[in-house]
């Protein structure tokens, strides 16, 4: 069995000081992964299902799909690794693979993730469910540098990260990312990562401002998780949701943007807004194919394989190790 020291939080920057790091420099920030707390993640679930938010329903789609495909593809008894793992229910197209004789591809599972309650739950629910699953969650942040628990190491390893979470990386994150990952696994795995696709601002832009204002209560709710956890009093409601998309930098931004001059504390801080000054709250990248692979392949990876939906909104890609068969 997995032992629970497993599950306790990495050490990590305490919410208020990454806040003030942000609210300090001249454009105002917040990390996005501060989004996630209890209710955010309750929130992004909503913003999942909105019929502007493309992401979520083009990606399992796909995946249903390639799932079969990539698991016919591994070369014996595997582990996937999770990146950013909050709950199974993408792992699971994977997870419930069989091989000729009907046997499971997986043999483990390592999902990685921040959110403590949520692997506790995925484990429990996964014990049930695929008792023959070994469940080894890892409670890090994702971009931390991981040890694979001993017990999985004689399996090939297929790393997944899904969602184009990848997409929240400033690209020589995301590099030095795909490399420590390239690390992480070795040379006996593959890596499955989804990535959201350059398109029409006339299509990105709904799918960050939707009409019924879940992504507008999903960008306050860092707010009112700062009032909580940060000794903060901002007003919620005197910043409005944006979304703007930067061509430039081919990234959709969120910012909150201040209703009017005003003054907030944040654990014994004082931060000064004018009025339409913003806070930058997320970016999310949207890649053309060529900048994607070329990525990539900077970071030590080989495209094996590339799939998209027909309308060419949102990919799967397969990652090899470079230099190897
Ligand atoms: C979870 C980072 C993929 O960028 O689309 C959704 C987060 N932000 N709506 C994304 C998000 C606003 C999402 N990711």
């Amino acid at each position: 069995m997995p032992d629970d020291t497993a599950l306790m939080p990495a050490a990590s920057r305490s919410v208020a000081d990454a806040a003030i790091l942000g609210l300090t420099r001249q454009q105002k920030t917040l990390p996005a992964k501060l989004f996630y707390d209890e209710e955010g993640c309750r929130l992004f679930r909503l913003i999942t299902e909105l019929p502007e938010y493309y992401l979520t329903r083009t990606e399992l789609a796909l995946l249903a799909e390639v799932a079969p495909r990539v698991a016919a593809a591994l070369p014996g008894a595997a582990v996937l690794v999770e990146y950013g793992a909050s709950d199974e229910t993408k792992a699971d197209f994977l997870l419930r693979e069989r091989d000729g004789a009907g046997g499971s591809v997986f043999a483990a599972y390592v999902p990685i993730d921040m959110a403590v309650a949520a692997l506790q739950q995925m484990r429990a629910r996964l014990r049930r469910q695929q008792p023959q699953l070994r469940v080894h969650p890892l409670a890090a942040d994702f971009t931390d540098a991981v040890v694979l628990p001993a017990a999985v190491s004689g399996l090939y390893r297929l790393g997944f990260f899904p969602g184009s979470t990848i997409g929240n990386l400033d690209p020589p994150d995301v590099q030095g990312f795909l490399r420590q990952v390239r690390d992480t696994l070795g040379s006996a795995s593959r890596f499955l990562v989804g990535v959201d696709l350059r398109k029409d601002a006339s299509v990105l832009i709904p799918a960050y401002d939707d009409a019924a204002g879940v992504t507008a209560s999903f960008n306050r709710n860092l707010l009112v998780r700062l009032n909580r956890e940060a000794r903060a009093d901002f007003d919620p409601e005197g910043f409005a949701h944006r979304a703007v998309w930067n061509d430039r930098e081919s990234r959709i931004e969120m910012h909150l943007v201040s209703q009017r001059d005003q003054v907030v504390h944040l654990a014994g801080h004082i931060v000064r807004f004018v009025r339409g000054e913003t806070i930058h709250t997320e970016n999310s990248y949207k890649y053309a194919p060529e900048r994607f692979a070329a990525l990539a392949e900077a970071a030590g990876w080989r495209i094996a394989a590339m799939w998209t939906d027909p309308a060419r909104r949102f990919a799967l890609y397969l990652l090899d190790p470079a230099g190897e068969g």
